[in-house]
């Protein structure tokens, strides 16, 4: 009997040493399987979180700063433009691409000089012939040149309001510049209504030139129209953009939609395109319209075999940087801050219809809160590495430092106050 109680125990104890070392085995096999301290360029094969799964197949890189479509943004404030001490009465936004033709850069823009400032687009029905709604109300298509990038020479006037009924009589605004065949084509969001009386509706013209500085021709047409009743463009058909690709015109375009008076802020903003074979059209749109899910202008640029996006202000991807290989179907390629508003970068092969777009290093955008909101906006100057052709790694740190005071700009509401009174009351019951 003995021996069989010594025999049970030398059985446990050795089971209890096996299992003690297959325990030992098996942490350190956890410890030698940890996600690695050198992160693997390629996917490792092994178990990944979403998370670092998605690092690896949605992005073209591990890390930000090795991402050709991560960038931060810098900004330079501009010298030529004067904006009357900013009373609201001179206003210059939503510019066009930067090009680059007899030895100088060019760019376009929405040039409003009315005796007194925007009543506001809530206002709209107090607009008068002189009296601007909305900042782009009662405006003109104005152009500049600059040897530098930095220091403008305003040129004047390059597409006027046309007489009525011609689309654009009210105002011409937001427009973009198309190279094609050697001759030049100005689009523009062409008002024939004051922007807020019932929204901020308007189709696009075009106008056409043998020369960057003009004389433009009016085709006094609207080439791309409103969307039929119930679709997402019905109303507006803003911020047209176009770039050669495939031996076509792809004009991107954004549209305000879904306003519903009870939710604030009240409109869903997305993107489309429209394509064609002729400056003058006619544009077909696509049918997977709309393209880009967020955004609020229009900025793109080719990249290597596909198309790039600045997607900014509005959408459930508002600061990213998107890429579609097709030039339809967009993904994000990274999420930036501090982007450019309403940016029009300067695109060397933007009509070259390049297989290999080398992407953009500058352009001009705008403040539209330069003299309080509503009142004036001011064109800027931003730089950034979205290039193939530049490695600027002041361009990828990975975040901003914004100031406590910055921040202490973002006030609560009184609303929001009283809100959070409530919730402390009602602990304290
Ligand atoms: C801009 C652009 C269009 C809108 C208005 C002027 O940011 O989206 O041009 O109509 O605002």
């Amino acid at each position: 009997m003995k021996k069989a109680y010594i025999l049970l125990f030398g059985l446990v104890l050795f089971t209890g040493l096996i299992n003690a070392q297959k325990k030992d085995k098996s942490t350190k096999k956890a410890d030698t399987e940890a996600f690695p301290f050198f992160i693997t360029k390629t996917k490792p094969n092994r178990p990944l979180s979403a998370a670092v799964a998605r690092n690896y197949d949605a992005y073209e890189a591990v890390r930000p700063e090795q991402n050709e479509l991560y960038t931060q943004f810098k900004y330079t404030k501009l010298k030529g433009f004067d904006y009357n001490n900013g009373d609201g009465t001179i206003t210059r936004r939503d510019p066009s691409k930067v090009i680059f033709e007899n030895g100088k850069y060019y760019l376009w823009y929405t040039y409003r000089n009315t005796p007194v400032k925007p009543v506001g687009m809530a206002r709209a029905k107090e607009a008068t012939e002189t009296i601007p709604s909305s900042d782009w109300d009662l405006s003109e298509i104005w152009y500049a040149t600059s040897d530098d990038g930095f220091t403008w020479k305003e040129e004047g006037v390059a597409v006027p309001r046309p007489p009525k009924p011609q689309p654009g009589w009210r105002s011409v605004t937001t427009t973009d510049i198309l190279k094609w065949k050697g001759k030049y084509y100005l689009y523009y969001q062409a008002f024939m209504e004051a922007s807020g009386l019932r929204g901020d509706f308007c189709p696009v013209a075009v106008s056409y030139a043998d020369s960057p500085d003009g004389p433009w021709t009016a085709a006094n047409q609207v080439v791309i129209p409103n969307g039929p009743e119930g679709a997402w463009d019905q109303y507006s058909i803003h911020d047209p953009y176009p770039l050669v690709h495939d031996g076509k015109i792809y004009l991107y375009y954004k549209a305000d939609f879904d306003k519903r008076p009870e939710l604030n802020p009240s409109k869903i903003r997305m993107q489309g395109v429209a394509i064609a074979d002729n400056p003058l059209g006619p544009f077909i749109k696509h049918p997977l319209n709309p393209v880009l899910n967020s955004g609020h202008e229009t900025t793109l640029f080719p990249f290597r075999e596909g198309v790039a996006a600045i997607v900014q202000r509005d959408g459930m991807e508002h600061n990213t940087i998107q890429y579609a290989k097709d030039w339809i179907n967009f993904e994000i390629a990274s999420i930036t801050e501090l982007l450019p508003v309403a940016a029009g970068p300067f695109v060397p092969d933007a009509f070259t219809d390049t297989k290999n777009g080398q992407g953009i290093t500058w352009g001009i955008s705008h403040f539209i809160n330069a003299g309080g909101n509503w009142n004036h906006t001011e064109l800027a100057r931003f730089d950034c590495d979205l290039s193939l052709e530049v490695d600027d790694q002041g361009m990828k740190e990975h975040y901003y430092q914004y100031s406590p005071e910055f921040h202490y700009t973002h006030k609560l509401s009184a609303k929001q106050l009283e809100r959070i009174k409530q919730q402390t009351e009602k602990l304290k019951k």
